[in-house]
């Protein structure tokens, strides 16, 4: 259901279930969290590539998985959240390897919310976002109440939650929900070059970039000041930042090994 493949330091991962809009279900879940569980175990993998197969990014929960005309037990779908996504969304979090997506089509639902948990979110310009969930009487989940109410505040969050109006990627660039809408046909290009620059950078000093960034989010300025001075003492003890300083010095283009 995930399709992955390493290429110079890059981990592409292909949501694949087109015939369904890579819609997830209980086994492409299970994929995509063992892939994320590899990144962070493999050296060699120093940037991930999300993106989906067709004309879809992702559909977000496989609705066909839970028909209620069938019958039997209420399912828990905080059992589902507890299980498959948010662990899946922590790990995308804590990865402290550059994390990018590759919107190729429409995200709705669970897929929008986990594409905007990326670090860096390309879009092609036809994608679209849909925060799906009032259709179906849900509540946004995967991170997009918190994602979407720190990016765009509570105006805009609330509007594409309680309205599940489709915007599209160059709205959304515009609102500053995904860093650039693309033409479709060198979506994928830009963002393999994107990836594959990140993964060829001082990994450890990225890594601890976002680490940073994100912790702003429930830190003082003290607090913040505070991690800047000891995760920056961690980059300046790297080989990678020696490699960086001896490489402008020499102005040659620096080798980074990641460390
Ligand atoms: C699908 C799906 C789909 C199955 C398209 N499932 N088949 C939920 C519950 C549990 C736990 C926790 O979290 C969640 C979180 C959620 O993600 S809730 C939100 C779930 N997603 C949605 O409500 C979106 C449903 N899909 C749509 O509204 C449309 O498909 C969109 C707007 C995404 C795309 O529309 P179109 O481009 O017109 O495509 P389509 O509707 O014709 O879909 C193509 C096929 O994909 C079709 O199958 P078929 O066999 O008829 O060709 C759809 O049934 C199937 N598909 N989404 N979520």
């Amino acid at each position: 259901a995930v399709l992955d493949e390493v290429q110079q330091g890059v981990l592409r991962l292909t949501l694949n279930r087109p015939d369904k809009l890579n819609s997830f279900n209980e086994e492409m879940h299970l994929a995509l969290r063992s892939q994320v569980e590899r990144a962070h175990e493999d050296a060699e993998i120093r940037a991930v590539l999300l993106t989906g197969a067709g004309r879809g990014f992702s559909a977000g929960q496989d609705l066909g998985d839970r028909d209620p005309r069938k019958g039997g037990p209420t399912p828990d779908l905080g059992h589902t959240l507890d299980t498959f996504y948010n662990p899946t969304l922590r790990l995308i979090r804590t990865l402290e390897k550059p994390v990018i997506c590759a919107v190729n089509g429409v995200a709705a639902g669970a897929g929008a919310n986990i594409a905007l948990a990326c670090d860096i979110v390309l879009a092609a310009e036809s994608a679209r976002f849909i925060q799906a969930f009032s259709k179906i009487g849900l509540i946004p989940d995967a991170g997009g109440s918190w994602n979407l109410a720190r990016i765009l505040g509570e105006p805009r969050a609330k509007a594409l939650a309680l309205t599940a109006e489709p915007i599209s990627a160059q709205t959304a660039a515009e609102w500053g929900m995904i860093w650039k809408a693309l033409p479709d046909d060198t979506l994928m290009e830009e963002a393999t070059a994107l990836a594959t620059r990140l993964a060829a950078g001082p990994t450890l000093g990225l890594g601890l970039t976002k680490r940073l960034i994100q912790a702003a989010a429930t830190h003082s300025l003290d607090e913040q000041l505070d991690m800047e001075r000891d995760l920056q003492r961690m980059a300046g003890r790297s080989a990678d930042y020696a490699e960086g300083v001896a490489a402008f010095l020499e102005k040659r283009a620096p080798e980074f090994k990641g460390q």
